[in-house]
């Protein structure tokens, strides 16, 4: 008999399509020579506002997606895990799960990871957790249909529906909000020190809203979006595995030095722990606006050298590297503080107004004490009519994605090459996820291309669904009008 894990609690008969899951079970048998056990279910995310300040401590507001990463488990008596993928271009892998410290997670020649380390991060965590006391070995055969390193979170996707089926298989009971924390932690073997919004979408989204992540101690709260707002996911055709390179961690070790030399420059007392942008607002006791002022008058140059910021906060290169970077961020020299800190206090603030206009648009729909309010709309020169809501959360969704490309440094030529273009027909949008993107500026997608992925790779999710890179809001549901992308449920 099977049953499904999920990180939603949904009832294996209502799984997207269950034709994947047949042919999921005949390739574990195949492979296996026996019937799945149960089945675990983790979907991809994408974010609506609110990029690269996870990890500075401030809310987010992703919502969880129908894309997903599904795994049939099977039970063995050894302490061995066996690793099967159904797409073919993933190698085979086993390896012994005896204790986290075996589990070593070791790149490619490149510096790439291998797509199994995903699987062995959730596992090293679990078995961390549990203190290596498991009962039982698994069988795993994954299937995922999350694009993978394209911003929607393929990767959080499988580490934690492999620390899911770890914990079910040992039969180890955990809330969502302790095994979000638990998986947010075992991702971080990857290399990448992210901030768990990832994560506790995954486990803690629930169906027709978006979700406002605060942290510490982790809570999510369900958001409702205006009814007639739509949010589409395009894939601008650039691609970047994260872990493979040390963007992401660059932009953590400049956040986590902005935040000291504010701190330090404010003359408020601290120790030699590291801080983050949020926990230096607390500290200073100051508003968003306040914060963004200090910014510039604390860091008003363009570019710190390690060697200015070691005689600012009065400490040797050797303490920064140990305290404040990455394993592949020691080598910098060179850091940009003032962007950095300014994108992210200022996203922060974006955040805040982009729930704000989604509570008090559903206020106004269910009408203040009972009574029903009319809602305004104006006419654009175009012709369209322009619901205010929607007007203002995709605006800040455009700040969002100026932001993210001039002073957070990570959108990619094709993707603001999209957002022109959506611009053009009066869409607004943004980067979503991490961003950057492999492909080089000579391998442009044309014209032509870009659109024909625009029309065909959306799905809308206003209020249920979605897909990839680039989110943007329409405004108004006529003008996008119905649509079934491939692959689709019919
Ligand atoms: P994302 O934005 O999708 O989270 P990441 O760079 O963080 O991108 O992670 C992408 C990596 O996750 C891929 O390069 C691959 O190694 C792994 N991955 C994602 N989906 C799958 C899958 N279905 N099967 C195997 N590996 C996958
Ligand atoms: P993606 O693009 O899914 O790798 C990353 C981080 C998030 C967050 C976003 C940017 C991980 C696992 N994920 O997402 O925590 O910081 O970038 O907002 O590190
Ligand atoms: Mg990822």
């Amino acid at each position: 008999m099977s049953s499904l894990v999920n990180s939603d609690d949904v009832p294996i008969s209502n799984l997207p399509n269950n034709d994947r899951i047949l042919r999921l079970k005949q390739i574990f048998c195949d492979e296996f020579g026996c019937e799945p056990l149960f089945y675990v279910r983790v979907p991809g995310r994408v974010n609506l506002i609110g990029e690269h300040i996870d990890y500075c401590g401030y809310p987010v507001l992703p919502m969880a997606l129908e894309q997903d990463i599904l795994i049939a488990a099977g039970l063995i008596n050894e302490p061995k895990l066996y690793l099967k993928n159904v797409n073919n271009k993933y190698d085979k892998f086993d390896t012994d799960i005896r204790s986290h410290d075996n589990i070593k997670i070791i790149s490619d020649v490149d510096g790439k990871p291998f797509w199994y380390n995903y699987v062995l991060c959730g596992v090293k965590g679990g078995l961390e957790f549990l203190n290596n006391k498991i009962v039982k070995g698994l069988q795993l055969c994954v299937d995922g249909n999350v694009p993978p390193a394209s911003g929607l979170s393929s990767s959080s996707a499988l580490v934690s529906a492999a620390c899911l089926a770890l914990l079910y298989a040992q039969n180890v009971p955990l809330s969502k909000t302790e095994i979000a924390s638990l998986c947010a932690k075992s991702e971080r073997y990857i290399g990448t020190e992210g901030g768990g919004m990832d994560q506790a979408i995954a486990f803690l989204g629930q169906k027709n809203c978006a979700q406002y992540i605060t942290w510490q101690p982790l809570k999510a709260t369900p958001v409702t979006l205006p009814a007639n707002a739509v949010f589409i996911v395009a894939h601008s055709l650039a691609k970047l595995n994260k872990a493979a390179t040390n963007d992401y961690n660059r932009r953590v070790t400049e956040c986590r030095l902005a935040a000291k030399i504010l701190v330090t420059c404010a003359g408020a007392i601290t120790d030699k722990k590291i801080i983050t942008l949020g926990q230096a607002q607390h500290k200073l006791d100051k508003n968003l606006e306040d914060m963004v002022k200090l910014v510039h008058e604390y860091l008003p140059k363009d570019v710190y050298t390690k060697h200015n910021v070691c005689e600012i906060l009065n400490i040797s290169e050797k303490e920064l590297n140990e305290l404040y970077c990455a394993a592949n961020t020691k080598h910098l020299t060179e850091f940009k503080l003032k962007q950095r800190a300014l994108h992210v206090y200022e996203e922060a603030i974006r955040v805040e107004e982009f729930r704000k206009q989604c509570v008090e648009s559903v206020q106004n729909k269910n009408g203040v004490n009972g009574v029903c309010e009319t809602k305004e709309y104006t006419v654009h020169e175009n012709g369209h009519r322009n619901d205010s809501v929607c007007n203002v959360l995709g605006q800040l969704m455009t700040e969002s994605h100026k932001s993210l490309k001039n002073l957070y440094e990570c959108s990619h030529a094709n993707l603001d090459y999209l957002v022109e273009l959506l611009e053009e027909i009066n869409v607004h949008s943004r980067l979503t996820g991490a961003g950057w993107g492999g492909l080089k500026e000579e391998s442009k997608p044309t014209t032509t291309e870009l659109k024909t992925c625009w029309s065909s790779s959306y799905k809308v999710i206003g209020s249920d669904q979605d897909i990839n890179e680039v989110v943007c809001v329409s405004l108004d549901r006529e003008r996008v009008g119905p649509h079934t992308p491939e692959g689709d449920e019919k």
